[in-house]
C-alpha cells in the first residue's frame, strides 16, 4: 500500500470519536462527507459527532487526569513522547501532507511545509522538557522552605480552525501534553483528517489511553460542550472573533481558563526608503499566501504617498500573474478558498469596498471557466484608495484581498497601522534602522517584522493584542498557558504559633 492509499484508508475508514485510547462509534451515527475545495472531489467520510460523544471524550480525559498516571509522570518522559511523536510525524509526512492538502485544497508542497512546522513544534516542546522546575523563594523565615512549582491545569478543550488544521492543533496539543494535561481536541468540521491521524500517532508514540481524545463534528454541537462542561478546566480556541466571544461567554459560567487566537487586520507599512524589490515581493506573500487564509496576513498595505503609484502598479501587475490551482497542480502558486460559502463572504467584502469608493486594481471576481470553476477559487484582489472607515479595511475577510492606504509622515503610518480592533501582527519596511525600531516599538501588535513578513519560530511567543485574543501560543508562555502555578510552603521545624493563646491579662482560670 503506498502512502496515498494509506492516507485514504486511515482517514476514510474512521468512524466516531477517539475516547479512552480507541475509536468509538458516534452516538448520533451521522456521517459528514469531506470534499476537496479545489474541485469538489470526495476526500473522506467522517463521523459527525454529537454532544454525547463530546461528553464521553471529556469523561475519558477527566478520568485519565484524576485517576491516571500522566499528570504526575516525569516531564522528561512526557518530553520523550513528544520527540517520538515528532519522529513519527516525519516518518508519515507524506500521509499527513496528502490528507491536509485534500481537506484544505492547499498545494501539496505547502502542506509539506506545514507538517515540517508541526514536527518542529513537537520537537521544541520535547526539548523544553525538564528545563524549568519552578523556583525556590527566600522567605526570610528561619526553617521555612518555600517553592513555586508547575502543575497541569487539568482537562483541556482544544478547538481548532481549518486554515492550518494540524499546525494549529500542534500549538495546543504539544504544550498541553508536556505540562501533564489531558485533552479533547475538536478540529474544524471542514478539515478533520489530520487531527484524526494524529490520535493514532500519539498512541504509537506512547501517550496513554484517555490522555488524548478527539471528537469531530460541528462547533455549536461538539465545540460548545468543551466551553460549557464543568469538567473541562481550560479551553483554547483559534478561529473567528464572533465564535471566540461566544466561547469566552460560555466559559465564564464555570470560570475556565480561556486562551483565544482570533485573527487580525494586519498592517504592512512600506516607507519610500525601503528596498523596493524586497518590499513588493514580500507584500505579495504577506497577503496572498494560502489565498489570504492566514490570521497574520498582511491585508492592509500602508504605503508612503511618494512611492504609491509606482509601488501599487507593480504590485497589481504581479498579483494578476499569480496562478491558482489544486494541490497537485505543479504550476499552481496558491490554492482555493476553503468553501464557496467562504468565497461568497470574501466577495461581498470586496463589493462593499468598491461601493464605498475603493478602486479595484485586479481580481474581484468569481472565476466561471474550467478548471477553476470547479473549486472555490478567488483571484488575488487589490483595492486602492481605501480608508479606515471601510468595512473591508477593518473586518477580516480572510481571503486574498489587499487594501491600500497612504501616509506622508511616520506618525501617520503608525496611527493608521494601529487603527484596528485587532493586534496580531504587522510589518515595517524601511532602510532606516532607527525608524524601524521606533515604528516596531509603537505598533500595538503581537508580532512585528522589520523588512520581512511571515517568518515565525516555535521558540517565539505568538498571539495578539486587543481583540486578536488573549494568551500566547508557542514559546515558554505557550507552555505556561497549560500550567497552574502552585506555592508550597514547608516548615521544617514546626511549633505552635501561639496566636490564640489567652493573653496574661484576660486569662480566665
Ligand atoms: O470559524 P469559526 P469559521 C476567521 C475568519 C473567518 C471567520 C469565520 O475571519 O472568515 O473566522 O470562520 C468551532 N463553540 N478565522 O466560521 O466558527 C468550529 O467548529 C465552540 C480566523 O470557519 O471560528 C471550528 O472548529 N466551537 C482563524 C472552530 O470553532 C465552535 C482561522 C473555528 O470556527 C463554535 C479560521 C461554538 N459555538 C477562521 N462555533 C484564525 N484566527 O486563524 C464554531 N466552533
Amino acid at each position: 500500500m503506498n502512502s496515498v492509499q494509506l492516507a485514504e484508508s486511515r482517514v476514510g475508514l474512521v468512524r466516531g470519536a477517539y475516547v479512552d485510547g480507541g475509536w468509538a462509534q458516534s452516538v448520533g451515527g451521522n456521517i459528514r462527507v469531506i470534499t476537496c475545495p479545489a474541485d469538489g472531489t470526495h476526500v473522506a467520510d467522517i463521523a459527525e459527532c454529537i454532544a454525547a460523544d463530546a461528553e464521553a471524550a471529556v469523561d475519558s480525559a477527566r478520568r485519565a487526569f484524576d485517576d491516571g498516571g500522566w499528570p504526575a509522570s516525569s516531564e522528561k518522559e512526557r518530553g520523550r513522547i513528544l520527540l517520538r511523536t515528532a519522529d513519527l510525524l516525519e516518518r508519515d509526512k507524506a500521509v499527513y501532507a496528502k490528507a491536509e492538502a485534500l481537506d484544505t485544497g492547499k498545494r501539496y508542497i505547502e502542506a509539506e511545509y506545514d507538517i515540517d512546522d508541526v514536527v518542529a513544534c513537537f520537537r521544541y516542546y520535547g526539548g523544553v522538557a525538564g528545563t524549568d522546575a519552578g523556583r525556590v523563594i527566600d522567605t526570610g523565615v528561619p526553617g521555612a522552605i518555600s517553592r513555586i512549582v508547575h502543575v497541569p491545569v487539568g482537562v483541556c478543550g482544544l478547538i481548532t480552525p481549518w486554515n492550518y488544521p494540524l499546525l494549529q492543533a500542534s500549538w495546543k496539543v504539544a504544550p498541553a501534553l508536556l505540562a501533564g494535561n489531558t485533552f479533547v481536541l475538536k478540529p474544524s468540521e471542514l478539515t478533520p483528517s489530520t487531527s484524526i491521524l494524529l490520535m493514532d500517532t500519539l498512541r504509537e508514540a506512547g501517550v496513554p489511553a484517555g490522555v488524548a481524545n478527539l471528537a469531530t463534528g460541528s462547533g455549536p454541537e461538539v465545540g460548545a460542550v468543551l466551553s460549557s462542561d464543568p469538567r473541562v478546566d481550560l479551553v483554547s480556541f483559534t478561529g473567528g472573533l464572533a465564535t471566540g466571544k461566544r466561547i469566552m461567554e460560555t466559559a465564564a459560567s464555570t470560570v475556565k481558563r480561556v486562551a483565544l487566537e482570533l485573527g487580525g487586520k494586519n498592517p504592512n507599512i512600506v516607507f519610500a526608503d525601503s528596498d523596493r524589490e524586497a518590499a513588493i515581493d514580500n507584500a505579495l506573500t504577506a497577503v496572498f499566501l494560502h489565498s489570504g487564509q492566514v490570521c497574520s496576513a498582511g491585508t492592509r498595505l500602508i504605503v508612503e504617498e511618494s512611492i504609491h503609484d509606482e509601488f501599487v502598479t507593480e504590485l497589481a501587475r504581479r498579483a494578476q500573474k499569480i496562478r491558482l490551482g489544486g494541490p497537485f497542480d505543479d504550476r499552481a502558486q496558491t490554492g482555493p478558498l476553503i468553501s464557496s460559502a467562504h468565497r461568497s463572504k470574501v466577495h461581498a467584502y470586496v463589493q462593499a469596498g468598491i461601493a464605498e469608493g475603493a478602486r479595484l486594481l485586479c481580481g474581484g471576481f468569481i472565476p466561471d471557466a474550467a478548471p477553476l470553476a470547479e473549486g472555490s477559487y478567488y483571484p488575488p484582489t487589490i483595492l486602492d484608495g481605501c480608508h479606515s472607515a471601510m468595512g473591508v479595511v477593518q473586518e477580516e475577510s480572510f481571503g486574498p484581498v489587499l487594501t491600500v492606504e497612504t501616509f506622508t509622515t511616520e506618525q501617520e503610518a503608525i496611527r493608521l497601522a494601529n487603527d484596528t480592533i485587532y493586534g496580531l501582527a504587522g510589518a515595517v519596511w524601511t532602510g532606516d534602522a532607527s525608524r524601524a525600531q521606533r515604528v516596531a516599538q509603537a505598533l500595538r501588535h503581537g508580532t512585528v517584522w522589520i523588512n520581512d513578513y511571515h517568518p515565525y519560530v516555535p521558540q517565539a511567543e505568538w498571539g495578539g493584542f486587543g481583540q486578536s485574543g488573549n494568551g500566547r501560543e508557542l514559546g515558554l508562555q505557550g507552555l505556561a498557558e497549560y500550567r497552574e502555578t502552585k506555592h508550597i510552603w514547608q516548615n521544617i521545624n514546626p511549633g505552635p504559633s501561639h496566636w490564640f493563646e489567652p493573653s496574661a491579662a484576660g486569662e480566665q482560670p
